[in-house]
C-alpha cells in the first residue's frame, strides 16, 4: 500500500499506540497537519508555545508510563521544544518528538526557519533521526518508540522534511526493531547480586536510597519486600518520591539540600547504602567526599553509564531494577535491626520536619498541608522549580507511583502547567494540581488557553511570594540579604485566570485556604487559586551548596512553635 510520509507517520503512531500529540503547526509540518483529520484516534492539543508542548509530552509519559508525543515545526517551533526534550532528558522520561524540516533541496542553505535540530539536540536526546526518505520513515518511528521506552528511556526526536511528508512509500510496519548496539542489559551479573546479597545481610547500619529508576521499573512491590524483610530505612531521592509509600514505618523521606534531616543523617551514619535506580545528583548527594563517608555503596541502575559517576561504588549492578531485585531478593536474610531503627528514629523525633509555625499571615506550607488535607492525598501534584517545589515535596505524603510529577535534572521553571496539562490528559480519572511559584508560572502561563480550549481539568495553585523565591532564599542565606533582581511584580492570577475563560480565586486569608481548594475540586473544568503567601519564608531543612549533606541547617527554633501535621500524621 502506498501512503505519503504525513500518512505513514500517522499510521506509524496508531501501531505505536499513541492517542494524543502535543503541537504546535508550522510551514514545515503543514503536510502533516493537513492529514491530521483523517486520523480522528490521534488526538491533537494544540499548545500555545512548543516548550509546553514538549513538557505536557513529558508530564503525560511520567504520568502514564507510555510514551508522549509532540509536534513542532521547522527552525524557530523545533528551537522551542529545546528546554523540554532536555528535561526529559535529565530525568529519563520517554517521549518522542516529530519536528519538521524544511525540504531536501534546502537542507544547508540556511533556508528559511532552517535550524540543525538533530545537530543541536544530539546531547539531549537518546537518539535522534533525519529522515531522508519516506520509505525509511516507518522504520524510524519503530525504532525511536522502541528506544525511548526501553531500557533507561528518554527523548527521541525524528526530523522529517517538507518533502519527505509528501514523498510516497510502500507502508508496512515492522514486526521488530533490531538495533546493532543498542542493547540495554536487563538482568544483573549473578555474581555481583550474591556480593550485594552478603553485604546486605551482613551490613548493621544499612539504607537504601530508592529513585525513578524504581517507579521506570515498576518495581514497588520488590522494594517493599526488600525493606521489610530486611528492615532497612528508605529513603528517595527527589524523583524517587512515591515509589514506596510514605506513611510507611520504613519510610524515612527524601535525601539532600532539602531533604530530611533525618534522613541526611542516616545516610551519613550508615555503613552500606543500597542505592536503587538513583544517579547520585549533586543536590542529593552535597559533597561528594563527604558522601556517606562510612558506607560500603551497592549501585543498581539499568545504564552502566551512572555506575562510578558521582560516588565511588563497591558492587555495581547494571540491569532493570525489578529483575535485579527479583533475583537479589530471595538471597536476603530476614531480621531485625532494632538498635539501627531506633536510632534513625530518634533523629526523626528529634529533627520533625512536619511543623509549621503559627502565624498569622499564609504561609506556602500550610496551603500545601491543606491540599494535602482537602485531597485527602488522592492526588497528582505536578511542581514548579524553587520553593513551592521543595514544599510540595515536603508537606504531602504520597503514597502511590507517579503522583509527583517535578522537573528533578534540568530544574526548569515554567515545567508546572505544560505538564500538569499532559499528566491530567494522560489520567483524567486522577485529580491533578499544579503548585507553582509566581516566577515560574509566568514562564508558561499561555497554557492557561490550552487547559481552557481542550477543558483540561487541572487546578493550580501559584504559591504567589512576590520573589524568585528559592533565589531570594540563596541571597538571604549567602549574599547577605541582598535582594538582587528577585522581586517580582506579577499579575493578579485570578483575574488572568478569568481572563483566559477559568474561574480564578485569589486567598490570602488562612481560614479561606481549604474552602477555596474543595470549590476547586468541585468545578468540573481547570481552576486557579492565587495564594498570596508569606513573602520571605524560607525553605528548611536545607544543606548549604557544596556543604556535605550531614551539614544541615534547620529552621531557627524559636519560629517552631506550633505543630500542625495532617489528621493521620500519628501513622508515620
Ligand atoms: C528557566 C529557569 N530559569 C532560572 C532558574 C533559576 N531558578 C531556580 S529557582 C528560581 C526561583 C523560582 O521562583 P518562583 O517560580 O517564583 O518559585 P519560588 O521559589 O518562589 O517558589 C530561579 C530563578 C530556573 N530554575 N529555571
Amino acid at each position: 500500500m502506498k501512503l505519503t510520509g504525513a500518512q505513514i507517520l500517522c499510521e506509524s503512531l496508531i501501531k505505536e499506540g499513541v492517542e494524543v500529540i502535543f503541537g504546535f503547526p508550522g510551514g514545515a509540518v503543514l503536510p502533516l497537519y493537513d492529514t491530521l483529520p483523517h486520523y480522528p484516534q490521534l488526538r491533537h492539543i494544540l499548545v500555545r508555545h512548543e516548550q509546553g508542548a514538549a513538557h505536557a509530552a513529558d508530564g503525560y509519559a511520567r504520568a502514564t508510563g507510555k510514551v508522549g508525543v509532540c509536534f513542532a515545526t521547522s527552525g524557530p517551533g523545533a528551537a522551542n521544544l529545546v528546554t523540554g526534550i532536555a528535561n526529559a532528558h535529565l530525568d529519563s522520561s520517554p517521549i518522542v518528538a516529530v519536528t519538521g524540516q524544511v525540504a531536501r533541496p534546502f537542507i544547508g542553505k540556511d533556508a528559511f526557519q532552517e535550524i540543525d535540530i538533530t545537530g543541536i539536540t544530539v546531547p539531549i536526546t537518546k537518539h535522534n533521526y533525519l529522515v531522508m526518505e519516506a520509505k525509511e520513515l516507518a522504520t524510524m518511528v519503530k525504532e525511536a518508540f522502541h528506544i525511548a521506552r526501553t531500557g533507561r528511556p528518554g527523548p527521541v526526536l525524528i526530523d522529517i522534511p517538507r518533502d519527505v511528508f509528501i514523498e510516497e512509500a510502500t507502508f508496512r510496519y515492522p514486526e521488530k526493531v533490531d538495533i546493532p548496539g543498542y542493547r540495554p542489559t536487563l538482568s544483573g551479573h549473578p555474581t555481583m547480586i550474591k556480593k550485594a546479597a552478603k553485604l546486605i545481610n551482613e551490613a548493621q547500619r544499612p539504607v537504601i536510597i530508592a529513585g525513578r529508576g524504581v517507579i521506570i521499573s515498576q518495581a514497588g512491590a520488590e522494594l517493599t519486600e526488600l525493606v521489610e524483610k530486611a528492615q532497612i530505612p528508605l529513603i528517595t531521592t527527589l524523583l524517587g518520591i512515591g515509589c514506596f509509600p510514605e506513611k510507611h514505618i520504613l519510610s524515612f523521606g527524601m535525601l539532600g539540600m532539602h531533604g530530611m534531616a533525618y534522613a541526611n543523617m542516616a545516610i551519613s551514619n550508615s555503613d552500606l547504602v543500597i542505592a536503587i535506580g538513583i544517579r547520585f545528583d549533586d543536590r542529593a548527594t552535597g559533597k561528594v567526599s563527604d558522601f556517606a563517608p562510612e558506607a560500603k555503596v551497592i549501585h543498581i541502575d539499568i545504564d552502566p553509564a551512572e555506575i562510578g559517576k558521582n560516588v565511588r561504588v563497591d558492587v555495581p549492578i547494571v540491569g532493570d531494577v525489578k529483575n535485579v531485585l527479583q533475583a537479589l531478593n530471595p538471597q536476603i536474610n530476614s531480621r531485625t535491626r532494632v538498635e539501627w531503627l531506633a536510632q534513625v528514629d530518634e533523629w526523626r523525633r528529634q529533627h520533625p520536619l512536619l511543623d509549621i509555625r503559627e502565624h498569622d499571615g499564609l504561609l506556602p506550607q500550610y496551603v500545601v498541608r491543606q491540599i494535602y488535607e482537602v485531597t485527602q492525598g488522592e492526588a497528582i501534584i505536578v511542581t514548579g522549580v524553587g520553593q513551592n517545589q521543595m514544599w510540595a515535596a515536603q508537606h504531602f505524603w504520597y503514597q502511590r507511583p507517579n503522583t509527583l510529577i517535578s522537573s528533578g535534572g534540568l530544574g526548569t521553571m515554567g515545567f508546572e502547567l505544560p505538564a500538569a496539562i499532559g499528566a491530567k490528559v494522560g489520567r483524567p480519572d486522577e485529580a491533578v494540581w499544579a503548585i507553582a511559584g509566581d516566577g515560574g508560572f509566568q514562564m508558561t502561563i499561555q497554557e492557561l488557553a490550552t487547559a481552557v480550549q481542550e477543558n483540561v481539568a487541572v487546578k493550580i495553585a501559584i504559591l504567589d511570594n512576590g520573589f524568585l523565591g528559592m533565589v531570594r532564599q540563596w541571597q538571604d542565606l549567602f549574599y547577605n540579604r541582598r535582594y538582587v533582581a528577585t522581586r517580582l511584580s506579577g499579575p493578579d492570577f485570578a483575574k488572568v485566570a478569568e481572563a483566559y475563560g477559568m474561574p480564578g480565586l485569589r486567598v490570602s486569608d488562612k481560614a479561606l485556604v481549604a474552602s477555596a481548594i474543595q470549590q476547586a475540586m468541585d468545578h468540573n473544568g481547570p481552576f486557579l487559586i492565587d495564594f498570596v503567601v508569606e513573602p520571605e519564608e524560607n525553605v528548611y531543612p536545607m544543606v548549604a551548596p557544596g556543604a556535605a549533606i550531614s551539614e544541615i541547617i534547620e529552621e531557627p527554633r524559636e519560629r517552631v512553635s506550633l505543630k500542625v501535621g495532617p489528621s493521620d500524621i500519628s501513622n508515620l
